[in-house]
């Protein structure tokens, strides 16, 4: 057991804790391998989505990160908040870049240059370096099977640079390249399902995750970075500034994304589909809208369309993990 370890009680969502609360307290690492200090705002999911997945990865990673406020808020010069190697690159090329590192370090261990063949890759992007501007470099990456884990923290839009929309940007929100007003209800396509994308691969091990649910983050995380070959997390991760949310609800903001169904926690494991919490009735999406000003102008007919939609994607997953479970069975 890591000594530093400290004992913590486990997060469970509201309502259902009696059926999934675990009695017995979980243990996690004190260490930190993204030092406190880091310039992100007050209450980012981000920030504490990374500092998570870090925890989980352990000491002995490489981790490439694209442009964004992952970059931005830890490596500041001359300071950095990163404990572990790391290294900054482009959009278009962060994967590439993490293929290139893991060919090189397969090589030098062939040769006998490297004794430590447990280094692990990490890569860490946001949604716009991941869904828009680095796919192709990602799909080239997954195809060729590169062992690494790819981790897009999915804060719905190119938070750094302005709040401007992404393909991950959600129907209905306000941002500042797809403005509400009166002839606009903001962003008017649904977003990108990437996780499908990745899946589509046939890699072998593809997660959604959410730092409202650490323990499942943090579990997630330590599976993908074992996993032999290419692995994908999705991470649902709340911005307030972009949100135009409340610092303090951005835990709760991200609980409700998963318990309204907007955002449904799973895995998919060799091509097997598994839910990580089954709710018994999903809660109406406006529970999780509301707390958000980029869809405060939203009329009752759009809110319709969104629960529409929601519920459509739901089953649709849902009817995924039961062809799994008729499969196994
Ligand atoms: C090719 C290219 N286009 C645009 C930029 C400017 N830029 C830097 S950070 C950023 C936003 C990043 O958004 P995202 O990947 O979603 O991460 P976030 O900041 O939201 O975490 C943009 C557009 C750039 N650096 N390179
Ligand atoms: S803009 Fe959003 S994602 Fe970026 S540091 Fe601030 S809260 Fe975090």
């Amino acid at each position: 057991m890591d000594k530093n370890a400290i004992s913590v009680p486990r997060v469970v969502p509201r309502k259902i804790k009696e059926k999934y609360a675990v009695q017995s307290p979980r243990l996690v690492t004190t260490d930190e391998f993204l030092a406190p200090g880091h310039r992100a705002c007050i209450g980012c999911g981000e920030a504490l989505a990374v500092r998570l997945a870090c925890k989980a990865l352990g000491a002995n990673v490489i981790i490439v990160t694209a442009t964004g406020c992952i970059e931005i808020i830890s490596s500041q010069l001359p300071w950095t908040s990163w404990r572990v190697p790391w290294i900054h690159t482009l959009f278009e090329n962060t994967a590439a870049v993490a293929s290139g590192i893991e060919a090189g370090l397969k090589t030098m261990i062939r040769k006998g240059k490297r004794p430590d063949k447990d280094v692990k890759i990490a890569v860490m992007a946001g949604d716009g370096g991941t869904s828009d501007i680095g796919i192709q470099a990602l799909s080239g990456a997954l195809e060729r099977g590169h062992d690494f884990l790819y981790l897009c923290f999915d804060n719905e839009a190119y938070m750094n640079t302005g709040i401007q929309r992404s393909s991950a940007t959600p129907f209905g929100a306000s941002t500042t390249t797809a403005p509400a007003g009166k002839k606009s209800i903001g962003q008017t396509t649904w977003k990108k399902n990437m996780p499908a994308i990745a899946a589509a691969h046939d890699i072998p091990y593809v997660a959604t995750a959410c730092p409202s649910y650490p323990f499942d983050l943090m579990d997630k995380v330590a599976k993908g970075i074992a996993t032999k070959g290419p692995a994908y997390i999705h991470i649902l991760s709340v911005c307030p500034t972009g949100w135009r949310s409340a610092t303090d609800l951005t835990i709760r903001i991200g609980s409700l994304a998963v318990e309204t169904g907007i955002f449904p926690l799973y895995e998919i494991e060799d091509g097997k589909y598994k839910l990580s919490i089954d709710f018994p009735k999903l809660r109406p999406v406006n529970d999780y809208l509301k707390l958000q000003g980029r869809f405060r102008h939203l009329a009752e007919e759009t809110l319709n369309e969104i629960q529409h939609r929601v519920e459509e994607e739901y089953a649709k997953l849902m009817a995924k993990v039961a062809l799994t479970k008729g499969l196994n069975e």
